[in-house]
């Protein structure tokens, strides 16, 4: 174990910025456009649709990585913009942490909408969130989050980089529920892709 602190073993601090849900300085940002996420939603006309009308942001991630010699606790926080695919409600694409044995705390700062987490032996849950719900994802399951509001959802991340992700699951199957727009209602629908 080294006891001589390195450059990097020193304690860092950023700033959140509530109105916009947004934190400086920051590492990276990285955006998602309906075209990252085409596979993921049911409708396919109204997927294209949106790509030809400018491919609007669905999200973004900012991050930091806070790794020190010893650790590798991250920070990202995720604002997801108010909006629909046909009456699929704008959401992440969803992964499994790449790593079985690694969890997340996900807090929820701004908007409203559904924590979903599914593991892969058919469990499913579905967190209601508003702000200041905390949720602990545990280790093996799936988890995405929908935005059913009018706002942008912000939520901030906890988690190590040794987590990774794994897209593929979600990708080849999606979640067991969709979540729609239904009379003017958030709903959740079976997704038919489970056959
Ligand atoms: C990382 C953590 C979040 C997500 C982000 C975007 O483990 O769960 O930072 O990466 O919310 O979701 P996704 O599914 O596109 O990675
Ligand atoms: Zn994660």
């Amino acid at each position: 174990m080294p006891t001589i602190l390195t450059e990097k073993d020193y304690p860092v601090s950023v700033l959140f910025d509530f109105e916009k849900g947004d934190f400086s300085p920051k590492e990276k940002t990285v955006e998602r456009h309906v075209s990252d996420l085409s596979m993921m939603f049911d409708d396919q006309d109204a997927v294209d649709a949106a790509i030809e009308q400018g491919d609007p942001i669905i999200y973004e991630i900012f991050y930091h990585g806070f790794e020190t010699s010893l650790s590798d606790m991250a920070l990202g926080v995720t604002r997801i913009q108010p909006g629909k695919i046909g009456n699929e409600f704008y959401m992440t694409k969803g992964h499994f942490h790449a790593a079985e044995d690694q969890p997340e705390i996900y807090f929820c700062v701004k908007g409203n909408g559904y924590l979903l987490m599914e593991a892969k032996s058919g469990e499913f849950r579905a967190e209601e969130w508003k702000p200041g719900v905390i949720s602990h994802i545990p280790p093996m399951w799936a988890h995405r989050v929908v935005n059913i509001g009018d706002e942008p959802l912000v939520f901030v991340a906890s988690y190590h980089l040794a987590a990774g992700h794994d897209y593929e699951p979600v990708i080849e199957k999606g979640f067991q529920k969709r979540v729609v727009e239904k009379n003017g209602e958030a709903v959740f629908i079976e997704n038919e892709q489970r056959g």
